[in-house]
């Protein structure tokens, strides 16, 4: 073989053809338009306009303004490339009160949203809760309140009767883990309580209504790929010590068990089984212990613990090591993490089939005269993120996508929008989009199959 035809040869591809590439994006973060199309108020609009809550009062009135600029963001799509795009159904936008009334104007969007990725050959991933909790239903105690759970089920069978003729991947709730602690634990994200017993009671509702929604919707017997999605991360304690080991046993609980536990083996891990069991009624988690079709992870860091007797529950968290590679979050740069949790999450599932539904960083970025990004921080942590899924499918563990967060600078929950994760750039003021290398990173690998070096891209 020639050395001119040896240097033509392409390398050798990574990923397959089925592989599923795609990005992820979330209703309230993106859409804006809080007061168009007839819908209701959530939780987090709510939460957002309380003063205090949120960085700079950032609220999520208008963020991308997705829902008037839809057609321009199914463009960069097609130009991206992917394979399958995740959304969300914002709940008060179906349902304004939550109670079942749909709202025509807010169905149509998403039968418009739908049909336009199908026409650009891009599988709808449609997420049937991702946070925004219709105000109406917190009125009446949120997902602390058992009713909830029908209430779910009732606008999961709702949304799939217009959409599910279209959609064929549908993941039931988003991070059930961050909505109990951070929402209802911590006062971080809406409804902003600090109390446990809000936290124990929604905990279980999350679970309840993954359990019964599954069986609900399994019922229609229209062939849906069923999953949740929960956000794992490895926890590494400390120091050698055992007061440090059960302190990350515990959070391992807290964090990676409540929900995980339940579905895979129908019981809450022994560390947390007293503080929920006291919401758990006959039969309840027989019914939460189900086979998924598929599992998403959600994955950016790890956690460290140390024991800390001062604190209330016996732990705190440790900031990583000062050589460490953080990203604007704070969070470590771990790409391992996401093969070990892979792993686990294997070991744990079985023969259910994995897919990293979320992925990625939120860096400073600069852009230059023209707005555009040279993220090569950002580039290069999705480069070896790639390549440790890569790594676990080496070693067999059965993962079947993978989902940069998020195609979009957004509205970064309660930090508001200085913490950009997107592929694309977002000038809020003019609401201009601009790729970033990032993006043109991913729309190579995506059509090559094989992992792009970060800096080979410009
Ligand atoms: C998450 C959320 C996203 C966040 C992202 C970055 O699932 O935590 O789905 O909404 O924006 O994770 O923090």
């Amino acid at each position: 073989m020639s050395a001119s035809v040896a240097r033509s040869t392409p390398p050798e591809r990574h990923f397959s053809d089925s592989f599923t590439w795609g990005v992820s994006t979330a209703a309230y973060q993106i859409e804006g338009a809080f007061d168009q199309g007839g819908r209701g108020p959530s939780i987090w609009d709510v939460f957002s306009h309380t003063p205090g809550k949120t960085a700079r009062g950032d609220n999520g009135d208008v963020a991308c303004d997705h829902y008037n600029r839809w057609r321009e963001d199914l463009e960069l799509l097609r130009e991206l490339g992917i394979g399958a795009y995740r959304f969300s159904v914002a709940w008060p936008r179906w349902s304004p009160a939550g109670n079942g009334r749909v709202n025509p104007e807010g169905c149509e969007f998403y039968d418009r949203l739908v049909d336009g990725l199908l026409d650009i050959g891009v599988a709808p991933w449609l997420c049937l809760y991702h946070w925004d909790l219709p105000q109406a239903l917190q009125e009446r105690g949120g997902w602390a309140d058992r009713d909830v759970v029908e209430r779910f089920s009732d606008h999961a069978a709702s949304v799939m009767a217009v959409l599910g003729d279209r959609v064929e991947h549908v993941a039931l709730l988003n991070e059930p883990n961050v909505v109990g602690l951070l929402g209802h634990l911590l006062g971080l994200h809406a409804p902003g309580l600090s109390d446990l017993d809000a936290y124990a009671a929604a905990t279980h509702h999350l679970n309840l209504a993954t359990g019964k929604t599954l069986d609900r919707l399994r019922r229609e017997g229209r062939g849906w790929a069923l999953g949740t999605i929960l956000n794992l991360q490895p926890v590494l304690a400390q120091g050698d010590s055992e007061d440090d080991a059960a302190a990350a046993a515990l959070l391992d609980a807290v964090w990676n068990g409540n929900h995980l536990d339940p579905l895979v083996s129908g019981r809450y891990p022994a560390a947390t089984e007293a503080l929920l069991e006291r919401f758990v009624r006959e039969g309840d988690l027989e019914s939460v212990k189900r086979p998924l079709d598929w599992f998403g992870l959600n994955l950016y860091s790890q956690l460290r613990v140390a024991a800390d007797p001062s604190s209330l529950v016996g732990l705190r968290l440790v900031e990583p090591p000062e050589e460490a590679e953080t990203t604007a979050m704070g969070w470590e740069v771990a790409p391992e993490a996401l093969s070990r949790q892979l792993k686990e999450a294997q070991a744990r599932l079985g023969e259910v089939p994995i897919v990293v539904t979320e992925n990625g960083a939120a860096y400073r970025d600069r852009p230059g005269p023209d707005l555009e990004v040279d993220d090569l921080r950002r580039t290069n942590y999705l480069e070896r993120h790639v390549r440790e899924v890569l790594s676990a499918r080496e070693a067999g563990v059965d993962v079947r996508g993978y989902f940069v967060w998020s195609l979009l600078d957004n509205f970064e929950w309660h930090e508001g929008y200085a913490r950009r994760f997107g592929l694309v750039y977002v000038d809020y003021p003019t609401q201009r989009r601009v790729p970033k290398r990032s993006f043109r990173w991913y729309q190579q690998l995506v059509r090559s199959g094989v992992i792009p070096r970060s800096e080979d891209v410009a």
